[in-house]
């Protein structure tokens, strides 16, 4: 390599917090992966993260040649401040992250220039253009990169502290077609995934634990899915995924999840009404399979988180006690509730700019956890209250009264500290105030 250079990548914390109630991931308690993943493909460099939720931007950055900054939607307008200041001290920007590929021509105006998808292929390039003057506005990783060149993210660069659990990515992609989903937009949404063994040494390398797997959707190959969690069994890791509600059928998946130390998942169940399931194109649900799906997994003792989403054109009022209905029914042990969040920059997101129903501007309220569409069949003030009685009633009448089943049906998982430790890291969170504090 010819020249070495200095890097800073920077991950802007996330302003939002204060408006939910519900489970929450500390996200000071685990490392986040987008950096580390950057790091990876940045070749013989010099290479510093830092993590807005736990430290500082350093005031002196002369000693870096160019600052990366990782951009999600509801992160954005802090990464277009941390941008703008850094341009004031005369640094080179760069952006990447999900918001560069929804919104490149407003994230092209706060950064020298951006990466659209996946960094180990544009990353490389656009280092070398940097070194040699040549430094382009727009790198877009268009030959999507496959999963078998997905190195290892440098977790020798995260910041030495006591974490309670890993992120770790097996995959990338999803054969769904969910239209609220940010994967339908972009030119990166085919499903790849990583070399089987190296990602069994990957895991062998990290310490704790207890690992959460980000794919989007791992169980779009089951053979895949089923072949990389028996060459896991011998870590003995503690684990949790986010799966799609059509693994119902797959006994066989669901025992060697188990044998390998699944102790959680948070299912996309999204909705207890299934015309909003035609509406948005989610194919794969179907609300009377799901007492099915979660008696299964509580059969292999998984527990069940699940995830819906409230503000549908198809929801009106009686939504709320259909969900109550549904989640006693089907006897889920958690459940976490998002507000409707079409992205900027996308076909869902003009339609209702169209019908003239996006009620805010601000992309930091664009975190699922604000209502941010006008909905169609109630008021706004009817879906917020919706969801925050739904929370208080199912808190107080169905968890609180379940907390002991849920616990023993961990049995032998349970007996594992590190995960008793993660799971009491977890944060209750509470709606304080219709005021983001931002
Ligand atoms: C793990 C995760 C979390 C974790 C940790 C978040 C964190 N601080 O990293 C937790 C559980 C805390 C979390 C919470 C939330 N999350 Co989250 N999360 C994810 C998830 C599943 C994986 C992220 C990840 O690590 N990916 C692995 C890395 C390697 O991939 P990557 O980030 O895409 O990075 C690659 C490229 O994008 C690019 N790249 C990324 N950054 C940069 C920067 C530079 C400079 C360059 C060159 C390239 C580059 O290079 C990387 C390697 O190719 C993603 C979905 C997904 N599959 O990405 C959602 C996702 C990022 N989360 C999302 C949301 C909405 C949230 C919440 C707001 C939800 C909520 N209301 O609670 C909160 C916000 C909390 C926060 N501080 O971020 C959305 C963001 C959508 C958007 N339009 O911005 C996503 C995309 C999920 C989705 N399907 O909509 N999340």
């Amino acid at each position: 390599m010819a020249k070495t250079i200095s890097i800073l990548l920077i991950q802007p914390r996330w302003p939002g917090l204060f408006y939910r109630r519900k489970i929450k991931v500390n996200e000071q308690k685990i490392h986040p992966l987008s950096l580390a993943a950057v790091a990876a493909s940045s070749g013989g460099h010099n290479v510093k993260i830092i993590d807005e939720a736990i430290e500082n931007i350093p005031t002196d950055v002369s000693s870096y040649d160019i600052v990366g900054i990782s951009v999600n939607t509801f992160t954005s307008p802090r990464a277009y401040k941390i941008a703008d200041s850094l341009h004031d001290k005369k640094k080179t920007v760069v952006f990447g992250g999900t918001h560069t590929a929804l919104m490149p021509d407003e994230c092209l105006a706060h950064a020298d220039s951006i990466v659209v998808g996946d960094a180990e292929d544009t990353w490389p390039v656009l280092l070398a253009d940097f070194i040699s003057n040549g430094l382009k506005p727009k790198y877009l990783s268009a030959n999507q990169v496959s999963g078998r060149s997905i190195p290892s993210p440098r977790r020798d660069l995260f910041k030495k502290m006591k974490r309670v659990a890993a992120y770790c990515q097996i995959s990338r992609g999803c054969v769904n077609q969910c239209m609220f989903c940010y994967l339908q937009y972009v030119p990166y949404k085919t499903f790849r995934a990583r070399d089987i063994e190296e990602v069994y040494y990957e895991l062998k390398s990290i310490n704790e634990d207890v690992i959460l797997f980000v794919d989007d959707n791992l169980f779009c190959d089951h053979d895949y899915a089923i072949e990389l969690f028996k060459r896991i069994i011998p870590l003995n890791k503690k684990w949790w995924i986010q799966a799609p509600t059509d693994i119902y059928e797959d006994e066989e998946l669901i025992s060697v999840m188990s044998a390998s130390g699944c102790f959680s998942l948070s299912i996309g169940f999204q909705t207890a009404n299934d015309c909003n399931n035609r509406d948005a194109l989610m194919r794969q649900n179907n609300v009377d399979n799901y007492k099915k799906l979660v008696e299964l997994l509580h059969k292999y003792e998984i527990l069940v988180d699940g995830t819906f989403i409230f503000g549908f054109d198809g929801d009106s009022k009686s939504v709320f006690g259909d969900t109550e209905n549904l989640i006693r029914y089907t006897g889920l042990d958690t459940y976490t509730f998002y507000f409707l969040t079409p992205y900027p920059g996308t076909k869902y997101y003009r339609h209702f700019l169209n019908e003239g129903r996006i009620l805010h501007e601000d992309w930091a309220l664009f975190d699922w956890d604000h209502v941010v569409i006008e909905p169609k069949n109630m008021t706004e003030d009817e879906l917020l209250e919706g969801v925050e009685e739904l929370y208080i009633r199912l808190d107080k009448t169905y968890f609180s009264r379940n907390i002991i089943r849920n616990i023993s049906r961990y049995k032998n998982k349970v007996l594992s500290i590190d995960l008793l430790s993660f799971l009491l890291s977890l944060g209750w969170n509470y709606r304080t105030s219709r005021v983001s504090r931002l």
